[in-house]
Order: structure tokens, then sequence, then C-alpha cells
């Protein structure tokens, strides 16, 4: 393969703010973590490659902004989306609605992504377990409901980040029209480097 991958998928998080969408992508690609809190400018992404039995994924996740002001940034990263992960926050802390709010950002996904997008359900900070106010049978029986996939991560001691974005890329690749779009994608960059040196 020219590029070193054999397909791209592109991945949107959303979810509040303060949920620790960036802190997930950080922990996911650089395997770091920081405890401040720096709330997300617009849209910021990371790339991680991976290898998915014997195939090379390479993903390119976009960070939105959970902030109301930043909304209408995030939604034209949307149509462009494989796969779109949605955070919420499995404690009290900081804003204790974000479970609720879930269905708001299902809403948003609806509104402006592409049909086929697969989608992801995380709820993070589950090493928060004495603050912990959305129990994992209740988030487990709202996406069941919906046959999305339901996953709780940590992006402070990296419990289940490996595990939520392949379970992302697993789904998309189990997707036949979406492989077939994302191999093309992969080929045409391939291609454009060719023709440009
Ligand atoms: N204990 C704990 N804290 C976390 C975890 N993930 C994120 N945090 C903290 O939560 C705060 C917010 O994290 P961010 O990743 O910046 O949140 P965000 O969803 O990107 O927020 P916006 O960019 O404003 O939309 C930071 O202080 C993080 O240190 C986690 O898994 N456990
Ligand atoms: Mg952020």
């Amino acid at each position: 393969m020219p590029e070193g991958y054999d397909y791209l998928f592109k991945l949107l998080l959303i979810g509040d703010s303060g949920v620790g969408k960036s802190c997930l992508l950080l922990r996911f690609a650089e395997d770091a973590f920081t405890d401040s809190y720096l709330s997300t400018i617009g849209v910021d992404f990371k790339i991680r490659t991976i290898e998915l039995d014997g195939k090379t994924v390479k993903l390119q996740i976009w960070d939105t902004a959970g902030q109301e002001r930043f909304r209408t940034i995030a939604a034209a990263y949307y149509r462009g989306a494989h796969g779109i992960i949605m955070v919420y926050d499995v404690t009290e802390m900081g804003k204790s609605q974000t479970f609720t709010n879930v269905k708001g950002w299902l809403q948003e996904i609806e509104k402006y992504a592409s049909e086929t997008v697969k989608k992801l359900i995380i709820g993070n900070k589950s090493d928060l377990v004495e603050r912990k106010v959305v129990e994992y049978s209740l988030a487990k029986e709202f996406a069941d409901s919906l046959s999305i996939p339901f996953i709780e991560t940590s992006a402070k001691n990296s419990t289940n980040v490996e595990e939520a974005f392949t379970l992302m890329a697993k789904t998309i690749r189990d997707d036949r029209g979406l492989i077939a779009a994302a191999a093309a994608a992969a080929a045409i960059v391939a291609t454009g480097k060719f023709a440009s040196t």
C-alpha cells in the first residue's frame, strides 16, 4: 500500500462540554492524560493507525467542541463522518444532564450526518466510582433500544479507550458499503500522492 494503510475511517466525537471527548482522543492517539480542563475551541483532530484483522486502518478523528456557541461549526463535520461517537459523563461532576442530552446529540446526527453513519455511545469517567450516577444497566438499556453499541470508559486510567475506538472501527469495517467507500478514499489519497510526485 503506497500510503501505508488499507482504509481511511473518519470518526467524529460529539457530546456536552466537559464529558472528556478531548481526553479520550488524547489517550487514544498519544496515550496521555491531563487533569486540567482546556475546553475545545471549534474543532480539532488527531490521527492514529490501527491493525484490524490484518488490515491497516487509518483513523482520522475529529474532536468537536461541546459548547453551544460552536454547534454550527461542528455540524459541518457530521456529513463526512463514517462513525460518530457520542460521549456523556457517568458522574454528576460538571454537567449532570450529559446522559439525558445524548438524545439531543442523536437528533443532531439525524439532521446532519449521512444515513449510513455508524454510532457508538460512550459513558466516560468510569474511574470516578463514588460519584457515578448513571448506572451501566440504564445506559445499556437505552443504547440497546436504539441498537447502538455502548461502552463505559476512563480516559484517565485508560479503561476501555482502546476497546471503544476499535469497536467503532469494527462496526464500520463490518458495513460493506462503507468499507468500499473508505477503500476508495484511501486509493484517492494514494493516487493524489503519485500524481504530485
Ligand atoms: N476522572 C476523570 N476525569 C476526566 C476523564 N476524562 C476527562 N476528564 C476530565 O474532564 C475535564 C474535561 O475533559 P475534556 O476532555 O476537555 O472535555 P471535552 O468533552 O473535550 O470538553 P469540550 O471541549 O468543552 O467539549 C478535564 O478536566 C479532564 O481532566 C476521565 O476519564 N476521568
Ligand atoms: Mg474538548
